[in-house]
């Protein structure tokens, strides 16, 4: 993760071609002279000619290759090197996929296409957008261009979506500029056990925050389920006092900062006519439902009885140290003390 933070000091912009030449892409190495007019980078190629139209009308010269190593540092899509697989060079040999992850996390085509990359890839190429179809949920009334839900994040006033019991939410997580997330209200005044069930057009980043604005805050875990993998359904405890759940764009291993671009024109901030479309990797659309158990419903079926005493019993002991992140590993520590001991065995004959 170390490696993003370095990235994010590196700012570059990428400027793309404003019209396109009938050979790009084309066959021949960008960076050295051929024949041929064009080369097999896209976006150089484009470059290039919108620079010099001869690269792509007549032969792709000494004097293309030179523009091509200068202008078109950083792009690095296609490459050699397999997409799914990790490699010391940037970019991969597939464009598609390759403009995909290097867009979605610039590293890739700048640095090295790392098992960050490929793991990305794996996950995101060659999945079309999945739609959802929500009705009947309220919406959560933010904007893209406003952070009225966007908990305590630095500039923005502090905003949390109110949680109760059976609520059924709906709305859109922007990742491109300012980065969107959602934050749920979970806070209360005892231990308890929550079922949220989420769909989402996305890759889902989902945290458990503990603590209020002033901290200290600890993020109890990160899942992320791969695109499209369908509702997502998890039964969690949420501890004492102010805690918060988090839902963004992301994957195991790190957030998405670009690719949901909003989809709707900011009225202080119209776009102009020559501008792209928004950037639109997948659907910005999310629903979710919050549900109330019983604590010592520990496998959520609605009761509490002996099959949760069971798991109680087989759970028995200090929790492993995978319980840090994932919260499904405390499901039977009902009093939230890190060991499933005899206090639990009372919490839940108690909740029978
Ligand atoms: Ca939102
Ligand atoms: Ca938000
Ligand atoms: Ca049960
Ligand atoms: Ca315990």
């Amino acid at each position: 993760m170390n490696r993003r933070a370095t990235f994010a000091s590196c700012v570059w912009v990428l400027a793309m071609g404003a019209s396109v030449a009938a050979q790009c892409p084309s066959e021949g190495d960008c960076r050295k002279p051929h024949a041929a007019p064009g080369c097999d980078m896209p976006d150089c190629c484009r470059i290039v000619c919108d620079a010099n139209p001869l690269c792509c009308e007549l032969t792709w010269d000494q004097a293309c290759a030179d523009q091509a190593i200068d202008a078109c540092e950083g792009i690095a899509c296609p490459e050699t090197g397999s997409c799914i697989e990790a490699h010391a060079t940037p970019g991969c040999s597939e464009y598609q996929c390759c403009d995909l992850v290097s867009t979605i996390d610039g590293w890739c085509s700048y640095a090295s296409w790392d098992e960050i990359c490929a793991r990305l890839a794996s996950e995101v190429c060659g999945t079309g957008a999945c739609p959802i179809e929500v009705t009947g949920a309220i919406d959560e009334g933010e904007p893209c261009y406003d952070r009225l839900n966007d908990g305590w994040g630095i500039g923005y006033p502090s905003g949390r979506i109110a949680v109760s019991c059976g609520m059924h939410m709906k709305g859109r997580v922007v990742a491109g500029g300012p980065r969107d997330l959602e934050w749920f209200a979970l806070d209360a005044p005892s231990r308890r056990r929550l079922r949220v069930t989420l769909d989402a057009e996305f890759p889902v980043e989902l945290q458990y925050l503990r603590g209020d604005s002033e901290g200290p805050n600890d993020v109890k875990w990160l899942i992320g389920p791969a695109l499209c993998s369908g509702t997502l359904m998890l039964n969690f405890m949420a501890d004492q006092g102010v805690s918060s759940l988090l839902l963004g764009v992301g994957n195991g291993d790190a957030s998405m900062r670009n690719g949901l671009d909003c989809d709707e024109i900011d009225p202080d901030n119209p776009p102009l006519p020559d501008d792209p479309p928004p950037l639109m990797l997948f659907g910005p659309h999310w629903s979710a439902r919050l549900e109330c158990l019983a604590i010592g419903d520990i496998d959520g079926n609605g009761v509490v009885g002996p099959q949760d005493l069971a798991i109680l019993l087989n759970a028995w002991g200090t929790l492993p140290p995978e319980g840090a992140f994932d919260p499904r590993l405390q499901d039977a520590d009902l009093d939230g003390n890190g060991v499933i001991s005899a206090p639990d065995i009372a919490i839940l004959l108690d909740s029978w």
